[in-house]
């Protein structure tokens, strides 16, 4: 059987990719760069290459350096409309930056400092105008110093109060500047700080419910994150979905085990990215499918323009197998054998107490799972 063909990425595929991913110049904790720094106009130029890229992401300091002057910002901000608008890529989503510079080493929302967490929230609220001067209408908070190394630092309690009052405070905004943002809040367990506050998408779903408006704050799982806590990505997307709260996605890769590696989507566990495509595309989810990777500390600039399609690529390669996979005989066969007991009455506790079962007979239905993941694999191998 021949391999059937991969279609092309299009702006309807969602595919978006931040200033800070395709334009990473490969600085790691030992290493200083490999690559040279790239203009936010020629990380624009470069994603227009790669072709079929819906919209560019970023944080504020991406695009405007945090000590910028005014005239700097604005020539910046010149150039790289001037590269949007020669591209036809678009801003989908901006988020602020509160890890990087010195004055957040403890955190911003959540640092015990009152003036570091007005600075944080200040921070943010500019980050929003800034997005909206570029039509992004959705806010990634990604809090990687929000947390500790010792928990004699921090009472973790009076921090989720804090945490909630600043995004209280930038939710408040959305609806006063009429922004028409939905922010999206980014679990991860640990790095850069060795712990950090909301750790797993289950965290920040309970969180949610805890602020003024819930209605308007949704979550962005990323895949290496919830691998890093442990946990099954499409079980943690699966949760977001089924609480109506995923509203970003942010797509990579991840050995087990390992520090945040931010590799390629698909490049080490295609199975484990394949029934998240198949999940994503089963429920007809429509939001940006956002690639927050690297490439390769190794690659020069033509192979992160590889590293951009093959991100795109595989994604479609998924969406088409999981296609096949829903419309295959064999599958179909086998599902059908398994849920042939799937529908039942209407749960009532009366009926329920008085039942009887026949136990050795339900314990001896067939589940032939091993058949389905087979099969499966096959189907994801072409083979
Ligand atoms: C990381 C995070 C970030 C965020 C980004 C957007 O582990 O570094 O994934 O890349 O996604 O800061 O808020
Ligand atoms: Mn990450
Ligand atoms: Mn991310």
């Amino acid at each position: 059987m021949t391999a059937p063909a991969t279609p092309l990425p299009t702006p309807a595929d969602k595919f978006t990719f931040g200033l800070w991913t395709v334009g990473n110049p490969g600085r790691d904790p030992f290493g200083e760069p490999t690559r040279s720094a790239l203009s936010p106009a020629e990380i624009v130029d470069l994603l227009g290459e790669a072709g079929g890229v819906l919209g560019v992401n970023f944080h504020d300091n991406d695009l405007v350096p945090i000590d910028a002057a005014p005239a700097e910002a604005s020539s910046i901000k010149a150039e790289f409309r001037a590269a949007l608008d020669r591209t036809g890529l678009r801003v989908c989503m901006a988020t602020v930056n509160l890890f990087s510079d010195p004055v957040f080493r403890d955190g911003g929302f959540t640092s015990n400092d009152a003036d570091v967490r007005a600075y944080a929230i200040h921070k943010a609220l500019h980050a929003m105008d800034l997005g909206a001067e570029f039509g992004a209408d959705m806010f990634v908070l990604w809090g990687g110093r929000e947390g500790v190394e010792t928990d004699a630092a921090k009472d973790p309690v009076l921090s989720l109060d804090r945490y909630r009052d600043a995004i209280n405070t930038l939710v408040r905004y959305n609806a006063d500047k009429g922004f028409g943002y939905r922010f999206a809040l980014e679990p991860k367990p640990n790095e850069p700080r060795g712990h950090i506050f909301l750790p797993t998408i289950g965290h920040c779903l309970a969180f949610i419910h805890s602020l003024d408006d819930p209605s308007v704050v949704g979550v962005n799982p990323e895949v290496a994150h919830e691998q890093m806590a442990g946990l099954n990505f499409s079980h943690a997307v699966a949760m977001a979905l089924w609480s109506k709260k995923l509203f970003h996605i942010d797509l990579n890769d991840q050995a087990g085990g390992r520090y945040d590696q931010d590799f390629r989507f698909g490049s080490e566990n295609p199975k484990s990215a394949f029934f998240l495509v198949k999940l994503l595309e089963d429920h007809a989810w429509s939001g940006f499918r956002h690639f927050d990777s690297h490439a390769y500390r190794t690659s020069d600039r033509a192979d992160v323009v590889e590293f951009a399609k093959g991100s795109m690529r595989t994604y479609i390669a998924l969406r088409e197998a999981a296609k096949r996979w829903n419309a295959d005989g064999r599958v179909r066969e086998l599902l059908a054998q398994i849920n042939a007991h799937a529908s039942g009455p209407q749960l009532d506790a009366a009926a329920l107490h008085a039942r009887t079962f026949d136990r050795a007979a339900l314990a001896s239905r067939a589940l032939p799972y091993e058949a389905l993941d087979q099969r499966t694999v096959e189907i994801i191998m072409g083979a």
